[in-house]
């Protein structure tokens, strides 16, 4: 998988990239994450991007040609399955879309800033618009580094235990059972008896009644959905 994301400040996204599961699975191969600074696109002496909103309003909108320049120039050199917009009013980001994202080669990932984009990118250029939450944040940097690792980490290979994105919590629909380790006990408080019983049978079902207690408890949206 290819993600290139576009920004006003590049410099957010080198944490997240540079770090953690995107840099794991850079290392190995088996995602590669480009960062574009949108600036380099810029009109003029100035390297302009944004400009005022037409109609009156307070506020400054991304213009159309840098965004569009950079989109294209990417367009050149491959095929992309998604040009995506992150932006407060986009569709809710969830563990199913995440899913199916993971399965894609080639994603923009464009992060909005300001009041946001000219409306004929979104018609002409979008192919999805995502938020990942109800709350406003400054810009998108953030939420596309949320999307971006929520994908990369169900290839293949990018986690070390293959099981493991497989059973997190939401991918069955259901929050995730308690987890322990090492010491059995620690001042008075006991790991549970079954989990050191060696009887894998029962432990299942035990982390399956767990899972349905703690989503019937913390989460029941989950199950009623
Ligand atoms: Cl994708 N962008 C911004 N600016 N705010 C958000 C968001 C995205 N998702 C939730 N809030």
């Amino acid at each position: 998988m290819r993600i290139d994301i576009i920004t006003v400040l590049p410099e957010l996204l080198h944490g997240p990239v540079n770090q953690s599961i995107l840099k794991r699975a850079s290392d190995k191969g088996l995602a590669q994450i480009h960062v574009h600074n949108l600036r380099d696109f810029g009109i003029g002496n100035y390297k302009q991007i944004d400009d005022k909103i037409y109609g009156g309003n307070a506020g400054m909108v991304m213009m159309i040609e840098p965004i569009v320049n950079c989109i294209e120039s990417l367009q050149k050199e491959r095929t992309y399955d998604e040009v995506i917009y992150m932006t407060p009013d986009g569709k809710l980001f969830d563990q199913p879309t995440a899913n199916r994202l993971s399965l894609l080669e080639n994603i923009i990932i464009l992060c909005g800033h300001y009041k946001g984009i000219d409306q004929r990118i979104r018609e002409h250029f979008i192919t999805m618009e995502i938020s990942i939450g109800n709350y406003v944040l400054t810009g998108g940097e953030l939420a596309a580094a949320v999307v971006s690792d929520a994908m990369v980490r169900l290839i293949p290979g990018v986690i070390s235990d293959e099981t493991s994105a497989l059973t997190d919590s939401f991918q069955d629909g259901l929050l995730s059972p308690p987890i322990y380790t090492r010491p059995a006990e620690y001042r008075g408080w006991k790991v549970p008896d079954i989990l050191l019983s060696g009887n894998f049978a029962e432990i299942e079902k035990w982390n399956d009644h767990q899972a349905l207690e703690r989503t019937l408890k913390l989460r029941p949206d989950l199950l009623e959905e």
